[in-house]
């Protein structure tokens, strides 16, 4: 993706609080690996968070990715397939396929109603692919349907008008539900 998260100032009245309680169960002597934001720095939100970005920590901790190599070849050593092109941004794109997500720390500056755009595109084999933003683990932004292509260019914005975001740093997860997309 690019995520653009920009902020717009509503009265309080219009804000709602969703609050989930998650409980981590570890069993003895088991550590889970550290997930770390790429360059060290949460990306602050309102702001665009490239996803070739997404955590330090490997699969099943930062990302899931279902082939083990980077099939793209691109940017950085991972499983999660990463892609060149100079019409995408920062330079390169990632493709996902169904059940594949990446995860971002993020730090929201404050508690508002957010606009959100995924830029993205499909293939003709694969002609819709839908995405799904979680924070926390929440369901922020409903399903997200994604069109377009063939090719990877020019790239599609799917706007969401209304997330409610809650400041602070916080794990923003993408996850591909349907078939397969790219995201720049
Ligand atoms: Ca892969
Ligand atoms: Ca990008």
């Amino acid at each position: 993706m690019d995520v653009n998260l920009r902020c717009r100032t509503l009265s309080k009245s219009l804000l709602f609080t969703c609050f989930i309680v998650v409980f981590f169960l570890v069993a003895p002597g088991h550590v889970r690996a550290a997930q770390t934001p790429y360059g060290g720095n949460a990306w602050t939100v309102p702001g665009t968070i490239e996803v070739e970005n997404f955590d330090e920590g490997g699969e099943g901790v930062s990302f899931h990715d279902l082939t083990v190599t980077n099939e793209g070849g691109a940017y950085r050593n991972t499983a999660v397939d990463i892609y060149a092109s100079t019409n995408a941004g920062n330079g390169y794109y990632v493709v996902l396929e169904q059940g594949e997500w990446l995860e971002f720390t993020v730090n929201i500056e404050q508690t508002a109603l957010y606009e959100m755009s995924v830029h993205g595109t499909v293939t003709s084999t694969y002609p819709s692919a839908e995405i799904h933003v979680f924070v926390d683990g929440l369901d922020v932004a409903g399903t997200i349907s994604i069109q377009g292509g063939p090719g990877f260019g020019p790239w599609y914005e799917w706007l969401v008008p209304a997330v409610v975001l809650k400041a602070g740093q916080h794990v923003m997860k993408l996850e591909l539900r349907l078939t397969w997309g790219s995201i720049t």
